[in-house]
């Protein structure tokens, strides 16, 4: 590879919750063909919930992927949110070598490993609950890392349509959840662009039209979940903004200024600053140009 390839080849990691909904299997589908590209080095990927199939059905589904080799890390801790998830279960019959959670590394661990060894900038994606990376953020050296090697945190997180204060489940599912978003936004030393349930609730993926093979692993997983017609895209736009890194080309403005979000009560809040380390960001373009750009890389 010769210095200008290694220059522009980007290293991301992305955190999610693959949890009960199947918009993070659409966003793993195209974090991880957008790797196969060439277009980012996806180095892992750390679940923050955990369920009996996290691990097997994440691996099945990457090993689909053509990515087996996927560095996984897990939050073994992270029981309480609760949720039943059909679509692990029948991920985890496909094929996979990494046989139950304890088989990944852990997620803190991972985190740690995989900024130790970069030695380019590195941003994070993160769809699922923020504990994990707020335990980065209070790590001495996860802190140094985060300030000095990430470039930014891509999150999709809060809800920011009613001028910046909402509530959204992966802030204010729990406690660890409230109490670790709220730590992160006030600490978090990188910059932070946010993507709120009211950019992707109304943009429909992974519909029939897109992906019709009912053995296509993300058409079973969209089945499992009860999503035979396709499911709002929160996750997957949030990869697709992050993989376009540009704002205005992924279709999006950005509101800058001040994240927050209560400790107790999982309200998110905004303080608006033109300067501000943090920005969520805004449609410019109608919902079904979103659509149309995600089913390319689903089907
Ligand atoms: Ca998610």
């Amino acid at each position: 590879m010769t210095q200008t390839q290694k220059k522009h080849t980007r290293s991301v990691i992305l955190g999610t919750d693959w949890w009960t909904d199947c918009d993070d299997v659409a966003a793993v589908r195209i974090a991880c063909r957008a790797a196969r590209a060439g277009l980012w080095n996806l180095k892992g990927i750390v679940l923050n919930a955990c369920m009996p199939d996290s691990v097997s059905s994440m691996n099945a589904f990457c090993t689909a992927e053509q990515m087996e080799n996927l560095p996984l890390g897990i939050d073994l801790s992270a029981v309480e949110y609760g949720g039943n998830p059909p679509y692990q279960t029948v991920l985890a019959s496909l094929p996979h070598t990494l046989a139950g959670n304890h088989a990944a590394e852990d997620g803190l661990a991972l985190y740690l490993r995989l900024l130790s060894e970069a030695d380019g900038p590195v941003e994070l994606l993160e769809i699922g609950y923020p504990q994990v990376l707020a335990a980065l953020c209070a790590h001495p050296q996860g802190y140094r890392f985060l300030a000095e090697k990430v470039s930014c945190l891509w999150m999709m997180a809060g809800n920011w349509q009613n001028d910046g204060i909402g509530v959204e489940n992966n802030i204010a599912r729990g406690p660890t959840s409230r109490r670790a978003a709220a730590y992160l936004f006030e600490h978090c030393p990188c910059p932070i662009v946010l993507l709120g349930w009211e950019v992707g609730a109304s943009v429909i993926s992974g519909t029939p039209e897109t992906v019709p093979d009912p053995s296509d692993p993300l058409r079973m997983a969209f089945l499992a979940h009860g999503s035979r017609n396709g499911r709002s895209s929160w996750d997957p736009m949030l990869v697709l903004l992050a993989l376009t890194g540009d704002i205005r080309k992924a279709g999006y403005a950005i509101r800058r200024g001040y994240a927050s979000a209560d400790p107790e009560t999982g309200e998110n809040r905004f303080r608006y600053a033109d300067d501000g380390p943090h920005g969520y960001v805004v449609k410019t373009m109608p919902d079904p140009w979103y659509a149309a750009v995600l089913a390319e890389w689903l089907r």
